[in-house]
């Protein structure tokens, strides 16, 4: 059977359908960015606070593919989730997006719209750009005309202090006092920790699925049982009713030590599971001299400066080790490796930075940052594209000496641009170490970097 609200209406298989009627659901949250991490998080969030208040439907939109509009708009924008853990697999029908459009157009106009009072952002790292704060401008202006609610914009992307970021961008594109003014009074931009880990979804994902609910879905989402909201507690009107949202006054400590400890861990393994061999994060971090390298690295490299509670931390990174685990998620080392560009810095150069600081050597974040660059000379020596904003630049320097590539790459402005000379240099000597170098003989020197050093 199809997926569609008839099909629904008839449905009695296991996935779980929603619990509102979806006919009294109207908007009021606009999400910028329909990717499969929205739908496996937020929408998810928002599913659960439709039960109790039905003002909060979302009004979705892609900035520049269609496809999930395409594989959802026969389905009545419904989809599946399904949560993948060592306990099976559950799913459940998601009403929450009543509406998926593509492009800024489309965007401008939901922002402005004065039913929406949420407006949230899924644009990965690298669509923090002008273009999207001069599309939000335009946006708050006619909410300003227009003398619309107050608005609250909440960034739900992995970067730090994602909110602070996202106002500095949009008050940076500001035209005039009106709007302005309408900010200052209106408009929130509370920062916010999101964490669910989403793999890409298979052919094989889909057939599974449809096998087990008896649902037939074009573009069903998988993920993990665990799921974390942290969310500033700074709206600009009243908020949804979540449930599991963790408001707090403070996103920062939270966000650094989901930046470094699970995505800094991630990039890691992204960067050197493939040379060991590994295709996904389950099968890397059950390699014993990556899974060494990793839990050394978070245990004396990052916790120690980390600034919430070291006992807090070590349950944190003993639980995100599991979740690594998870044989049934199958996520794709690949598909982390995506971006680096705009990711290493706050994942893996920032924390070194706090370690030198600190006076240790830190080699573990050291090898990883060298790790990238090793990374960008296999794939490109490979004959395979890099999936990188910085794709033509990254491949042209992989073609140079590593001297130079880390010259280029350690320049104003550039991924590496704040590592100090020093820096530069171990991240040198530490790509030696990695140079070419493939099977037993990287696994022996990979050691030298597992075994504890600064303890
Ligand atoms: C991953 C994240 O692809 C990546 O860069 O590190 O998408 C990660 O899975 C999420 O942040 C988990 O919340």
């Amino acid at each position: 059977m199809k997926l569609c609200e008839t099909a629904l209406a008839a449905y009695n298989g296991p996935a779980l359908r929603p619990g509102y009627n979806r006919a009294d659901v109207r908007p009021g949250i606009v999400h910028l960015g329909i990717g499969a991490f929205h739908r496996a998080h937020q929408a998810a969030y928002v599913d659960g606070a439709l039960e109790k208040d039905p003002r909060w439907g979302i009004r979705a939109v892609s900035l520049r593919r269609p496809d999930t509009r395409d594989a959802l708009t026969s389905q009545d924008w419904l989809y599946t989730l399904a949560e993948r853990g060592a306990g099976g697999i559950s799913s459940r029908v998601i009403g929450a997006v009543l509406s998926i459009e593509v492009g800024s157009e489309a965007a401008i106009a939901a922002i402005a719209d004065p039913a929406t009072r949420l407006l949230t952002l899924t644009v990965t790292e690298k669509g923090y750009t002008a273009d999207l704060a001069t599309m939000i401008v335009t946006a708050l202006e006619q909410r300003a005309n227009s003398h619309a609610a107050p608005l609250t914009i909440l960034s739900c992307d992995n970067l730090s202090a994602n909110g602070q970021a996202l106002e500095a961008l949009v008050r940076a594109a500001i035209r005039d006092r009106q709007v302005e003014h309408y900010i200052d009074h209106a408009v929130r931009f509370p920062s916010s920790m999101v964490d669910r880990i989403t793999p890409a979804t298979t052919e094989a994902d889909r057939a599974e699925l449809a096998a087990l609910t008896g649902l037939h879905d074009a573009w069903p989402v998988v993920t993990e049982p665990f799921t974390q909201w942290v969310v500033e507690d700074k709206f600009a009107g009243d908020r949804p009713p979540f449930s599991g949202v963790e408001w707090v006054a403070d996103v920062a400590p939270y966000e650094e030590a989901k930046l470094r400890l699970l995505n800094g861990a991630h990039t890691t393994l992204a960067m050197l599971g493939p040379m060991l061999g590994h295709r996904f994060v389950d099968e890397a971090v059950a390699d014993p001299v990556l899974r060494r390298l990793i839990d050394r690295t978070a245990r004396e490299e990052v916790i120690p400066h980390l600034s919430l509670g070291r006992s807090f931390l070590e349950t944190y990174w003993k639980t995100l080790l599991e979740r690594f685990e998870n044989p049934a998620l199958h996520h794709a080392l690949a598909q982390i490796a995506s971006d680096t560009s705009q990711k290493v810095s706050q994942r893996l150069v920032a924390p070194l930075i706090e370690a030198r600081r600190a006076g240790q050597s830190a080699p573990g974040l050291v090898l990883a940052i060298a790790a990238w660059l090793e990374h960008i000379r296999r794939e490109t020596r490979a004959g395979c594209v890099l999936r990188d904003p910085m794709v033509d630049w990254l491949s042209d320097l992989a073609r140079r000496s590593p001297e130079a590539a880390l010259r280029a790459l350690n320049a104003p402005k550039k991924p590496l641009s704040d590592l100090t000379p020093d820096l530069v240099k171990d991240v040198l000597a530490a790509h030696r170490i990695l140079d070419r170098q493939e099977g037993a003989a990287l696994v022996e020197r990979l050691k030298l970097y597992a075994e504890p050093r600064d303890a």
